[in-house]
């Protein structure tokens, strides 16, 4: 397998491409960034399956997922003999970012086809099929299964609609477009049982979950006369709660709930001293932006980073990107 030094040319391709790369490709591995949430898992586990229903060998490896995706993985994760001849990363903007914890690969791997949806994707792999006008990772791995005839079970659609769901936040966010509904409702069709899906993803909470949700609202300030509202939790508080990392992505989305919040702020500590961030904002704050300045990326409303250092330096931190970006827009 060519290492990154070794890469030639980092080509932005067309959805029948990709199709084509895929249908030549066998003995495929697919992985998705870091932490992996329902669209990660959806895209891959969807691209997995229709891969093998074509007759292919392919396999996932993922890191720790939550237990409301477990159900879509099963049989697909990657036995320690399998050697991979291909690469395709979903659902990934950055190498820096690919969760290649436990695949026996490092960051530096030969990522062949990368297909995505973040607007900041820096086309680290080979091939990139990128839909910056997708809701979710998903609604591109459609689009080219599509392309390639593959016969849609409804198992895969199940996969495919778990992305769209998450990424759009149960089809709530800005988002969410009349092409995502057709998705949605084409998988409808295909035999998803939605309301119990929902119900998996978006209703039921761990009591673990419930827990650390309440004791993240408890730690909840405000800033900037209420437009920015940040809330932390700590390593005690995952330990206390029995919370996993993985289960907690829910809680991004409570800072900017509030009424008069243009920037929502989740940082959470998931070993002592390092920090995730989350960044939610309200138009016209642009997340990505205020991740940027701490060198992380990802959406206009949804976006994140990391901070290595101690709590009080992570707020300060984000403060000040939140400061800069607001000053840019006008609100203060
Ligand atoms: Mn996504």
């Amino acid at each position: 397998m060519r290492t990154v030094s070794e890469r030639t040319i980092q080509m932005r391709i067309n959805k029948n491409e990709a199709a084509d790369m895929l249908l030549e490709m066998d003995n495929i591995l697919i992985l998705a960034h870091e932490n992996p949430d329902g669209d990660a898992v959806g895209s891959a586990c969807a691209l997995c399956k229709g891969l093998r229903s074509i007759g292919k060998r392919a396999y996932i490896s993922l890191e720790p997922i939550s237990k409301t995706d477990a159900f879509m993985t099963e049989k697909l994760v990657r036995p320690a003999e399998f050697i991979p001849e291909h690469i395709v990363a979903v659902d990934t903007a950055d190498i820096k970012i690919l969760g290649v914890e436990g695949s026996g690969l490092d960051k530096s791997c030969n990522v062949e086809l990368c297909i995505d949806h973040h607007m900041s994707n820096v086309f680290f792999a080979r091939n990139t099929y990128l839909d910056e006008s997708a809701s979710a990772a998903a609604e591109a791995v459609y689009d080219i299964m599509k392309t390639m005839n593959i016969p849609f079970t409804k198992d895969i659609a199940e996969c495919l609609y778990v992305g769209i769901a998450t990424d759009t936040g149960c089809f709530r966010y800005s988002n969410t477009t009349s092409k995502t509904f057709r998705t949605a409702a084409e998988l409808a069709d295909m035999g998803v049982d939605i309301g119990k899906i929902n119900k998996i993803q978006f209703e039921t909470k761990t009591k673990e979950y419930a827990a650390i949700e309440k004791m993240a609202i408890a730690s909840m300030q405000t800033h900037f006369d209420g437009k920015c509202a940040m809330i932390t939790v700590t390593h005690e508080m995952f330990e206390d709660s029995g919370a996993a990392d993985c289960e907690t992505k829910p809680l991004s989305s409570i800072p900017r709930q509030i009424e008069g919040v243009y920037a929502g702020i989740t940082i959470k500590e998931k070993k002592k001293g390092l920090f995730n961030i989350s960044v939610r904002t309200n138009e016209p704050v642009n997340a990505s932006e205020i991740a940027g300045y701490l060198g992380g990326g990802g959406h206009r409303m949804a976006a994140g980073c990391t901070f290595e250092g101690t709590r009080q330096d992570a707020e300060k931190a984000v403060l000040e990107a939140v400061r800069t970006v607001f000053e840019k827009a006008g609100l203060l």
